[in-house]
């Protein structure tokens, strides 16, 4: 099955999700306009990404069982469906919260949630229901599995995390702040604790505990490569978010407006001159177009582009000596590493 395929029968297990967690909220008898709410919520929020976080599950347990998608049996496809769809829906219930916090205007190329008409912060809650769906969903189709307890820990512990890393990130922004207190343990923290645990390592987990390849040992592995990775993944987003065309990326970046400790400013920070650094202080986290253009000329003067192409070549090579030296004995295979650093690897969105 090619890239394309695997795509439409993620998709296609889309609605009967949606009928199941339906027919759940009918259940408990909500009128008519709040399934309605409900529905219109859970189709606006949880596809119309670029699925690479669901999808990989299942790339990954194809790999794991040393198959073509097409030749998993059909209940281990649907599986491997719901749990992305899990992780989406995950995705869904951060990103909903996560463009109010932040203010930001687009997602995925459409208005966020919360800037719909009528929706506001209604938004809020929105996105807990997102959240609370999951183990909905969970119990219906794993109940019985005997990895489920690790399922359900799984989704608690990386969301906690994904929590304090927004936590941080919010923190570190406030306005108190001053340029002086970023700091590159912080951003790293923050972007380890934000990205890295639930778009690299639970989807691969999933995938691991569905094998059965779950050993402590293939699970440090796989951290011990994906986390390096997610941090890479999001410096990259911080590089994205100024130097990607809106029309590319779906969003418009907001970090210089809203004071974000991204690996940008912090590059910057280290090889700006007095001068330069006076600007950047005065400019940064403002709210103002002038003062968002002033620090994207110091950028521009500091070549920060080539900082960070350099940076980029350095984690390809540092990540790809990792993965070689994985220890394959157990079952983990090394080509479920090799195709998440492909799939990041000089992403244009
Ligand atoms: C988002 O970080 C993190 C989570 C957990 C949603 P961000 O605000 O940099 O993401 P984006 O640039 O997509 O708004
Ligand atoms: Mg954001
Ligand atoms: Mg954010
Ligand atoms: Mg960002």
């Amino acid at each position: 099955m090619d890239k394309d395929a695997t795509r439409k029968v993620f998709l296609n297990e889309f609605e009967p999700l949606r009928e199941d967690l339906l027919d759940v909220i009918k259940l408990y008898s909500m009128p008519e306009e709040a399934i309605k709410w409900f529905s219109d919520s859970f189709s606006y929020n949880v596809p119309g990404g670029k699925l690479n976080r669901g999808l990989s599950v299942v790339d990954t347990y194809a790999i794991l069982k040393g198959k073509k998608v097409n030749e998993l049996e059909s209940d281990e496809l649907k599986k491997v469906t719901i749990l992305g769809w899990c992780v989406e829906m995950l995705q869904a219930f951060f990103l909903v919260a996560d463009d109010i916090m932040d203010k930001a205007e687009k997602r995925r190329g459409h208005p966020c949630w919360y800037k719909k008409d009528g929706v506001g912060l209604i938004a809020i809650n929105d996105s807990f229901v997102l959240e609370g769906a999951i183990y909905v969903v969970l119990k219906k189709y794993f109940k019985k599995e005997p990895y489920y307890v690790e399922l359900l820990e799984l989704f608690h512990d990386i969301t906690f995390k994904t929590e304090l890393g927004q936590f941080l990130d919010l923190i570190v922004e406030a306005e108190h702040q001053k340029l002086d207190q970023f700091s590159m343990d912080k951003h790293d923290f923050v972007c380890i604790y934000k990205t890295a645990y639930y778009s690299f390592l639970l989807p691969v987990a999933l995938a691991m505990y569905v094998a059965g390849i779950d050993s402590d040992e293939d699970m440090k592995q796989v951290h011990d490569v994906l986390i390096p990775l997610g941090l890479y993944f999001q410096n990259q987003d911080d590089f994205l978010d100024v130097y990607a065309p809106p029309e590319i990326l779906g969003k418009i970046g907001r970090d210089i407006l809203e004071n974000k400790n991204s690996w940008l400013i912090l590059e910057a920070l280290k090889i700006a001159s007095p001068e330069q650094k006076k600007i950047l202080t005065e400019s940064y986290g403002q709210q103002d177009a002038e003062c968002e253009a002033r620090v994207k000329k110091i950028y521009h003067d500091l070549a920060i582009d080539k900082v960070y192409e350099k940076y980029e070549e350095e984690q390809y090579q540092m990540l790809s000596q990792k993965i070689a030296s994985i220890d394959e004995s157990r079952g983990l295979k090394k080509d479920v590493l090799t195709v998440f650093l492909n799939k990041v690897y000089k992403r244009q969105k």
